[in-house]
Protein backbone atom coordinates (compact mmCIF):
# COMPACT_ATOMS: atom_id res chain seq x y z
CA UNK A 1 0.00 0.00 0.00
CA UNK A 2 1.40 3.44 -0.86
CA UNK A 3 2.31 5.32 1.68
CA UNK A 4 1.67 9.21 3.02
CA UNK A 5 4.35 11.19 2.30
CA UNK A 6 4.70 14.74 3.58
CA UNK A 7 3.38 17.08 0.96
CA UNK A 8 5.54 19.28 -0.77
CA UNK A 9 6.01 22.98 0.58
CA UNK A 10 4.97 25.65 -1.44
CA UNK A 11 8.15 27.44 -3.56
CA UNK A 12 6.93 30.69 -3.40
CA UNK A 13 6.71 30.50 0.42
CA UNK A 14 4.88 33.93 1.93
CA UNK A 15 6.00 35.77 -1.38
CA UNK A 16 2.57 37.09 -0.98
CA UNK A 17 1.02 39.51 1.22
CA UNK A 18 -2.32 38.41 1.63
CA UNK A 19 -5.28 41.08 0.36
CA UNK A 20 -2.26 43.62 -0.69
CA UNK A 21 -4.66 45.52 -2.90
CA UNK A 22 -7.90 47.57 -1.63
CA UNK A 23 -11.21 45.56 -1.95
CA UNK A 24 -11.89 45.33 -5.63
CA UNK A 25 -9.81 48.10 -5.95
CA UNK A 26 -8.16 48.63 -9.35
CA UNK A 27 -9.61 45.15 -10.96
CA UNK A 28 -6.75 43.78 -8.59
CA UNK A 29 -7.88 40.79 -5.44
CA UNK A 30 -9.77 42.03 -2.81
CA UNK A 31 -8.27 42.63 0.33
CA UNK A 32 -8.47 41.08 4.06
CA UNK A 33 -7.40 42.05 7.12
CA UNK A 34 -4.14 40.61 8.47
CA UNK A 35 -4.43 37.45 10.51
CA UNK A 36 -7.93 36.82 8.48
CA UNK A 37 -8.48 32.98 7.84
CA UNK A 38 -7.82 31.83 4.11
CA UNK A 39 -11.13 31.12 1.78
CA UNK A 40 -11.22 27.12 1.12
CA UNK A 41 -12.51 27.57 -3.13
CA UNK A 42 -13.65 24.12 -3.59
CA UNK A 43 -13.54 23.54 -7.37
CA UNK A 44 -15.74 21.12 -8.52
CA UNK A 45 -17.67 20.54 -11.84
CA UNK A 46 -18.25 17.69 -14.31
CA UNK A 47 -15.55 16.14 -16.35
CA UNK A 48 -13.73 18.21 -18.98
CA UNK A 49 -15.81 21.09 -17.75
CA UNK A 50 -11.81 23.19 -17.36
CA UNK A 51 -11.35 22.86 -13.76
CA UNK A 52 -7.70 22.11 -13.46
CA UNK A 53 -7.21 24.76 -15.96
CA UNK A 54 -9.52 27.21 -14.13
CA UNK A 55 -7.24 26.48 -11.33
CA UNK A 56 -3.86 27.07 -13.11
CA UNK A 57 -5.23 30.17 -14.23
CA UNK A 58 -6.62 31.42 -10.75
CA UNK A 59 -3.03 30.32 -9.38
CA UNK A 60 -1.24 32.33 -11.95
CA UNK A 61 -3.82 35.26 -11.60
CA UNK A 62 -3.20 35.50 -7.82
CA UNK A 63 0.47 35.18 -8.26
CA UNK A 64 0.78 38.09 -10.38
CA UNK A 65 -1.29 40.04 -7.87
CA UNK A 66 0.86 38.99 -5.23
CA UNK A 67 -1.57 36.99 -3.30
CA UNK A 68 -0.38 33.70 -4.12
CA UNK A 69 -2.87 31.07 -3.15
CA UNK A 70 -2.32 27.26 -1.10
CA UNK A 71 -2.90 24.92 -3.91
CA UNK A 72 -4.14 21.42 -3.20
CA UNK A 73 -4.61 18.72 -6.08
CA UNK A 74 -7.41 15.62 -4.75
CA UNK A 75 -7.78 14.48 -8.50
CA UNK A 76 -5.15 10.74 -8.46
CA UNK A 77 -5.77 10.16 -12.07
CA UNK A 78 -4.96 13.32 -13.25
CA UNK A 79 -1.66 12.83 -15.89
CA UNK A 80 0.36 16.05 -14.74
CA UNK A 81 -0.41 19.06 -12.50
CA UNK A 82 -0.31 22.03 -14.57
CA UNK A 83 0.03 24.45 -11.25
CA UNK A 84 2.90 24.31 -8.54
CA UNK A 85 0.39 21.97 -5.80
CA UNK A 86 1.33 22.53 -2.09
CA UNK A 87 0.00 19.15 -1.34
CA UNK A 88 -0.84 16.27 -4.27
CA UNK A 89 -2.69 13.67 -3.77
CA UNK A 90 -0.40 11.94 -5.96
CA UNK A 91 2.74 12.15 -3.50
CA UNK A 92 0.48 10.38 -0.92
CA UNK A 93 -1.36 7.61 -2.91
CA UNK A 94 -0.32 5.83 -5.64
CA UNK A 95 -3.80 5.30 -8.16
CA UNK A 96 -2.62 2.59 -10.28
CA UNK A 97 -1.01 0.75 -7.33
CA UNK A 98 -4.85 0.61 -5.74
CA UNK A 99 -6.24 -0.57 -8.87
CA UNK A 100 -4.13 -3.65 -9.05
CA UNK A 101 -3.75 -4.28 -5.43
CA UNK A 102 -7.86 -3.71 -4.64
CA UNK A 103 -8.26 -4.96 -8.42
CA UNK A 104 -10.58 -1.83 -9.15
CA UNK A 105 -11.90 -0.13 -12.44
CA UNK A 106 -10.82 3.67 -12.78
CA UNK A 107 -13.72 4.90 -10.98
CA UNK A 108 -13.46 2.72 -8.00
CA UNK A 109 -9.30 3.17 -8.15
CA UNK A 110 -10.13 7.09 -7.60
CA UNK A 111 -12.81 6.54 -4.87
CA UNK A 112 -10.44 4.47 -2.91
CA UNK A 113 -7.30 6.46 -3.16
CA UNK A 114 -9.19 9.36 -1.92
CA UNK A 115 -11.00 7.57 0.70
CA UNK A 116 -7.44 6.39 1.30
CA UNK A 117 -5.77 10.29 1.11
CA UNK A 118 -9.30 11.16 3.58
CA UNK A 119 -7.74 9.16 6.18
CA UNK A 120 -4.56 11.69 6.69
CA UNK A 121 -6.35 14.48 5.70
CA UNK A 122 -5.97 15.61 9.54
CA UNK A 123 -1.98 16.44 8.27
CA UNK A 124 -3.43 18.47 5.69
CA UNK A 125 -5.25 20.16 8.20
CA UNK A 126 -1.90 21.18 10.30
CA UNK A 127 -0.11 22.13 7.20
CA UNK A 128 -3.44 24.48 6.33
CA UNK A 129 -3.25 25.97 9.85
CA UNK A 130 0.46 26.58 9.91
CA UNK A 131 0.29 28.25 6.44
CA UNK A 132 -3.20 30.10 6.87
CA UNK A 133 -1.35 33.69 7.75
CA UNK A 134 0.43 33.30 4.33
CA UNK A 135 -2.32 32.54 1.93
CA UNK A 136 -5.72 34.86 1.39
CA UNK A 137 -7.37 31.62 -0.70
CA UNK A 138 -6.91 27.92 -0.59
CA UNK A 139 -7.41 26.42 -4.00
CA UNK A 140 -8.59 22.58 -4.23
CA UNK A 141 -9.12 20.88 -7.37
CA UNK A 142 -10.89 17.65 -7.91
CA UNK A 143 -11.02 14.25 -9.33
CA UNK A 144 -13.09 14.49 -12.90
CA UNK A 145 -15.77 12.26 -11.98
CA UNK A 146 -17.55 14.64 -9.50
CA UNK A 147 -19.86 12.17 -7.91
CA UNK A 148 -16.98 10.76 -7.16
CA UNK A 149 -16.17 13.24 -4.37
CA UNK A 150 -19.60 14.71 -3.61
CA UNK A 151 -21.45 11.53 -3.55
CA UNK A 152 -18.68 10.02 -1.39
CA UNK A 153 -17.41 9.22 2.15
CA UNK A 154 -14.65 11.29 1.65
CA UNK A 155 -15.37 13.85 -0.06
CA UNK A 156 -17.92 14.83 2.72
CA UNK A 157 -15.40 13.87 5.66
CA UNK A 158 -12.74 16.41 3.42
CA UNK A 159 -15.34 19.46 2.90
CA UNK A 160 -16.54 18.95 6.71
CA UNK A 161 -13.05 19.29 8.06
CA UNK A 162 -12.18 22.29 5.54
CA UNK A 163 -15.68 24.08 6.37
CA UNK A 164 -15.19 23.54 9.84
CA UNK A 165 -11.84 25.26 10.12
CA UNK A 166 -12.22 27.81 7.30
CA UNK A 167 -14.26 29.96 4.94
CA UNK A 168 -15.17 27.73 2.33
CA UNK A 169 -16.92 28.51 -1.32
CA UNK A 170 -17.69 26.05 -4.17
CA UNK A 171 -17.03 26.90 -7.27
CA UNK A 172 -18.84 24.93 -9.39
CA UNK A 173 -17.44 24.92 -13.27
CA UNK A 174 -19.59 24.61 -15.71
CA UNK A 175 -18.89 24.50 -19.77
CA UNK A 176 -20.70 27.17 -20.92
CA UNK A 177 -19.99 26.16 -24.49
CA UNK A 178 -22.03 22.51 -24.14
CA UNK A 179 -24.67 24.19 -22.26
CA UNK A 180 -26.36 25.95 -25.16
CA UNK A 181 -29.32 23.86 -25.60
CA UNK A 182 -31.99 24.38 -22.61
CA UNK A 183 -32.65 20.91 -21.82
CA UNK A 184 -28.43 20.33 -21.04
CA UNK A 185 -28.73 23.68 -19.56
CA UNK A 186 -31.22 22.94 -17.54
CA UNK A 187 -29.24 18.98 -16.46
CA UNK A 188 -26.64 20.87 -15.67
CA UNK A 189 -28.25 23.34 -13.23
CA UNK A 190 -30.52 20.39 -11.47
CA UNK A 191 -26.85 18.96 -10.66
CA UNK A 192 -25.51 22.24 -9.63
CA UNK A 193 -28.77 22.47 -7.28
CA UNK A 194 -28.18 18.82 -5.66
CA UNK A 195 -24.54 19.85 -4.58
CA UNK A 196 -25.40 22.78 -3.66
CA UNK A 197 -28.11 20.66 -1.49
CA UNK A 198 -25.20 18.11 -0.82
CA UNK A 199 -22.35 20.59 0.55
CA UNK A 200 -24.59 23.19 2.78
CA UNK A 201 -22.02 26.00 1.59
CA UNK A 202 -21.93 29.55 -0.57
CA UNK A 203 -22.00 28.33 -3.98
CA UNK A 204 -20.97 30.33 -7.24
CA UNK A 205 -21.61 28.92 -10.64
CA UNK A 206 -18.37 29.67 -12.64
CA UNK A 207 -19.61 29.64 -16.26
CA UNK A 208 -16.52 28.73 -17.82
CA UNK A 209 -14.95 29.00 -21.62
CA UNK A 210 -16.37 32.29 -22.51
CA UNK A 211 -13.78 32.70 -25.19
CA UNK A 212 -15.57 30.51 -27.15
CA UNK A 213 -19.59 31.53 -26.23
CA UNK A 214 -20.44 34.33 -23.68
CA UNK A 215 -22.39 33.05 -21.27
CA UNK A 216 -25.01 35.98 -21.33
CA UNK A 217 -27.74 33.51 -23.00
CA UNK A 218 -27.44 31.65 -19.88
CA UNK A 219 -27.89 34.20 -17.82
CA UNK A 220 -30.71 35.51 -19.04
CA UNK A 221 -32.37 31.99 -19.45
CA UNK A 222 -32.23 32.49 -16.06
CA UNK A 223 -33.43 35.55 -15.12
CA UNK A 224 -35.99 35.53 -17.24
CA UNK A 225 -38.55 32.47 -17.24
CA UNK A 226 -40.35 33.25 -20.50
CA UNK A 227 -36.61 33.76 -22.70
CA UNK A 228 -35.80 30.21 -21.32
CA UNK A 229 -39.33 29.11 -22.36
CA UNK A 230 -39.17 30.47 -25.66
CA UNK A 231 -35.32 28.98 -26.59
CA UNK A 232 -37.72 25.50 -25.09
CA UNK A 233 -40.13 26.14 -27.66
CA UNK A 234 -37.64 25.55 -30.17
CA UNK A 235 -36.81 22.02 -28.75
CA UNK A 236 -39.22 19.51 -29.84
CA UNK A 237 -37.57 16.65 -27.42
CA UNK A 238 -39.78 14.21 -25.48
CA UNK A 239 -38.49 15.84 -22.41
CA UNK A 240 -38.85 19.46 -23.31
CA UNK A 241 -42.55 19.42 -21.05
CA UNK A 242 -40.37 18.20 -18.29
CA UNK A 243 -37.67 20.63 -18.55
CA UNK A 244 -40.54 23.53 -18.39
CA UNK A 245 -41.55 22.58 -15.10
CA UNK A 246 -38.12 21.80 -13.70
CA UNK A 247 -37.15 25.38 -14.52
CA UNK A 248 -40.53 26.28 -12.30
CA UNK A 249 -39.01 24.31 -9.82
CA UNK A 250 -35.66 26.25 -10.03
CA UNK A 251 -35.99 29.50 -9.88
CA UNK A 252 -35.75 30.02 -6.42
CA UNK A 253 -32.05 28.58 -6.95
CA UNK A 254 -31.63 31.04 -9.14
CA UNK A 255 -32.91 34.27 -7.40
CA UNK A 256 -29.97 33.60 -4.79
CA UNK A 257 -27.43 32.22 -7.08
CA UNK A 258 -23.97 33.65 -8.04
CA UNK A 259 -22.96 33.41 -11.30
CA UNK A 260 -19.58 34.17 -13.10
CA UNK A 261 -18.80 34.23 -16.40
CA UNK A 262 -14.85 33.27 -17.43
CA UNK A 263 -12.32 31.91 -19.79
CA UNK A 264 -10.11 29.77 -17.78
CA UNK A 265 -7.83 29.92 -21.24
CA UNK A 266 -7.96 33.73 -21.42
CA UNK A 267 -7.89 34.63 -17.42
CA UNK A 268 -10.96 37.49 -18.52
CA UNK A 269 -13.47 37.40 -15.61
CA UNK A 270 -11.26 36.34 -13.06
CA UNK A 271 -11.12 39.87 -11.32
CA UNK A 272 -14.74 39.87 -10.84
CA UNK A 273 -15.28 36.01 -9.61
CA UNK A 274 -12.77 37.32 -6.88
CA UNK A 275 -15.64 40.08 -6.03
CA UNK A 276 -17.85 37.19 -5.75
CA UNK A 277 -15.96 34.71 -3.92
CA UNK A 278 -15.47 37.64 -0.56
CA UNK A 279 -19.21 38.01 -0.92
CA UNK A 280 -19.84 34.38 -0.64
CA UNK A 281 -17.21 34.46 2.08
CA UNK A 282 -19.08 36.73 3.78
CA UNK A 283 -22.39 34.89 3.43
CA UNK A 284 -20.25 31.80 5.38
CA UNK A 285 -19.30 33.67 8.40
CA UNK A 286 -22.72 34.92 8.64
CA UNK A 287 -24.72 31.89 7.95
CA UNK A 288 -22.66 28.89 7.63
CA UNK A 289 -20.22 29.51 10.30
CA UNK A 290 -22.54 29.03 13.10
CA UNK A 291 -23.92 25.95 11.91
CA UNK A 292 -19.89 24.14 11.35
CA UNK A 293 -19.02 26.00 14.94
CA UNK A 294 -22.19 23.77 16.34
CA UNK A 295 -20.95 20.72 14.26
CA UNK A 296 -17.75 20.67 15.60
CA UNK A 297 -18.49 21.40 19.52
CA UNK A 298 -20.43 18.42 19.23
CA UNK A 299 -17.54 16.67 17.80
CA UNK A 300 -15.80 17.56 20.15
CA UNK A 301 -17.80 16.80 23.17
CA UNK A 302 -18.52 13.05 21.31
CA UNK A 303 -14.90 13.00 21.12
CA UNK A 304 -14.30 14.27 24.85
CA UNK A 305 -17.23 12.23 26.28
CA UNK A 306 -15.44 8.93 24.44
CA UNK A 307 -11.86 9.78 26.04
CA UNK A 308 -13.57 10.06 29.50
CA UNK A 309 -14.99 6.69 29.28
CA UNK A 310 -11.97 4.73 28.11
CA UNK A 311 -10.12 6.76 31.27
CA UNK A 312 -12.68 5.58 33.35
CA UNK A 313 -12.42 1.83 32.29
CA UNK A 314 -8.29 2.32 32.03
CA UNK A 315 -9.04 2.95 35.64
CA UNK A 316 -11.34 0.35 36.66
CA UNK A 317 -9.11 -2.23 35.41
CA UNK A 318 -5.83 -0.48 36.83
CA UNK A 319 -7.10 -0.62 40.00
CA UNK A 320 -7.91 -4.15 40.23
CA UNK A 321 -4.26 -4.58 39.37
CA UNK A 322 -3.49 -2.28 42.44
CA UNK A 323 -5.54 -3.86 44.79
CA UNK A 324 -3.50 -7.40 43.76
CA UNK A 325 -0.30 -5.91 43.60
CA UNK A 326 -0.78 -4.46 47.61
CA UNK A 327 -0.61 -7.98 48.97
CA UNK A 328 2.80 -8.49 47.76
CA UNK A 329 3.82 -4.69 48.24
CA UNK A 330 3.76 -1.84 50.80
CA UNK A 331 4.83 0.80 48.69
CA UNK A 332 2.75 0.94 45.43
CA UNK A 333 0.10 3.11 46.47
CA UNK A 334 -2.06 3.41 43.33
CA UNK A 335 -2.64 2.39 39.49
CA UNK A 336 -0.14 5.58 38.24
CA UNK A 337 2.76 4.50 40.71
CA UNK A 338 2.22 1.08 39.37
CA UNK A 339 2.72 2.43 35.86
CA UNK A 340 5.83 4.60 37.05
CA UNK A 341 7.50 1.82 38.97
CA UNK A 342 7.20 -0.32 36.41
CA UNK A 343 8.54 2.03 33.95
CA UNK A 344 11.36 2.95 36.55
CA UNK A 345 12.02 -0.98 36.82
CA UNK A 346 12.33 -1.33 33.28
CA UNK A 347 14.95 1.37 32.83
CA UNK A 348 17.21 0.02 35.38
CA UNK A 349 16.99 -3.20 33.63
CA UNK A 350 17.81 -1.53 30.78
CA UNK A 351 20.60 0.16 32.02
CA UNK A 352 22.11 -3.07 33.91
CA UNK A 353 22.12 -4.59 30.37
CA UNK A 354 23.68 -1.54 28.75
CA UNK A 355 26.14 -1.63 31.33
CA UNK A 356 27.37 -5.75 30.40
CA UNK A 357 27.91 -3.78 26.93
CA UNK A 358 30.98 -2.02 27.52
CA UNK A 359 33.01 -5.42 28.52
CA UNK A 360 34.87 -6.86 25.66
CA UNK A 361 33.51 -9.97 25.30
CA UNK A 362 36.73 -11.24 22.35
CA UNK A 363 38.72 -10.90 25.75
CA UNK A 364 36.09 -12.88 27.94
CA UNK A 365 35.59 -15.42 25.25
CA UNK A 366 39.55 -15.94 24.54
CA UNK A 367 40.73 -16.27 28.66
CA UNK A 368 37.53 -19.17 29.01
CA UNK A 369 38.83 -21.05 26.10
CA UNK A 370 42.65 -20.59 27.55
CA UNK A 371 41.12 -22.36 30.76
CA UNK A 372 39.04 -25.24 28.96
CA UNK A 373 42.46 -25.89 26.91
CA UNK A 374 44.43 -26.19 30.06
CA UNK A 375 41.89 -28.83 31.63
CA UNK A 376 41.48 -30.51 28.05
CA UNK A 377 45.19 -31.33 28.69
CA UNK A 378 45.50 -32.10 31.95
CA UNK A 379 42.78 -34.47 31.47
CA UNK A 380 44.34 -36.16 27.83
CA UNK A 381 47.63 -36.21 30.18
CA UNK A 382 46.18 -38.16 32.98
CA UNK A 383 44.01 -40.38 30.82
CA UNK A 384 47.79 -41.46 28.69
CA UNK A 385 49.47 -41.98 31.86
CA UNK A 386 46.40 -44.67 33.57
CA UNK A 387 46.93 -46.36 29.87
CA UNK A 388 50.35 -46.57 30.41
CA UNK A 389 50.43 -48.13 33.77
CA UNK A 390 48.20 -50.98 32.89
CA UNK A 391 50.24 -51.57 29.69
CA UNK A 392 53.70 -51.51 31.29
CA UNK A 393 54.80 -55.47 32.73
CA UNK A 394 54.10 -56.36 35.80
CA UNK A 395 57.17 -55.66 38.36
CA UNK A 396 59.30 -58.56 39.04
CA UNK A 397 58.23 -60.18 42.28
N1 LIG B 1 -11.59 27.24 -25.02
C1 LIG B 1 -11.45 26.92 -23.76
N2 LIG B 1 -11.06 25.69 -23.44
C2 LIG B 1 -10.91 25.39 -22.14
C3 LIG B 1 -11.14 26.33 -21.10
N3 LIG B 1 -10.91 25.74 -19.94
C4 LIG B 1 -10.55 24.48 -20.19
N4 LIG B 1 -10.53 24.26 -21.51
C5 LIG B 1 -10.19 23.02 -22.20
O1 LIG B 1 -11.08 22.01 -21.75
C6 LIG B 1 -10.41 20.75 -21.69
C7 LIG B 1 -10.58 20.14 -20.30
O2 LIG B 1 -9.92 20.98 -19.40
P1 LIG B 1 -9.47 20.48 -17.96
O3 LIG B 1 -8.96 21.66 -17.25
O4 LIG B 1 -8.61 19.29 -18.04
O5 LIG B 1 -10.87 20.04 -17.39
P2 LIG B 1 -11.16 19.27 -16.03
O6 LIG B 1 -12.52 19.64 -15.58
O7 LIG B 1 -10.07 19.47 -15.07
O8 LIG B 1 -11.12 17.77 -16.54
P3 LIG B 1 -11.18 16.46 -15.64
O9 LIG B 1 -10.31 16.69 -14.45
O10 LIG B 1 -10.65 15.37 -16.53
O11 LIG B 1 -12.60 16.30 -15.33
C8 LIG B 1 -8.95 21.02 -22.05
O12 LIG B 1 -8.76 20.71 -23.38
C9 LIG B 1 -8.80 22.51 -21.82
O13 LIG B 1 -7.85 23.09 -22.66
C10 LIG B 1 -11.55 27.65 -21.50
O14 LIG B 1 -11.80 28.53 -20.70
N5 LIG B 1 -11.69 27.87 -22.83
MG1 LIG C 1 -8.95 18.08 -13.90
Amino acid sequence: MAEAAPPAENREGSAGVPGASAPGGGGGVPGAAAGDRPVCLLVLGMAGSGKTTFVQRLTAHLHSHTCPPYVINLDPAVHSVPFPANIDIRDTVNYKQVMQQYGLGPNGGIVTALNLFATRFDQVMQFLEKKQQNHRFVLIDTPGQIEVFTWSASGTIITEALASSFPCVVLYVMDTSRSVSPVTFMSNMLYACSILYKTKLPFIVVMNKTDIIDHRFAVDWMQDFEVFQDALNQETSYVSNLTRSMSLVLDQFYADLRVVGVSAVTGSGLDELLVQVEDAAAEYDRDYRPEYERLRRELAEARCQKQNEQLERLQKDLGEVDMRSNTHSEDVSGPSDLIMTRGNHDDQEDEEDSDTDDIDHSVTEDSKEDVSFGTFLKERREVIEARGRRSAPPPDP
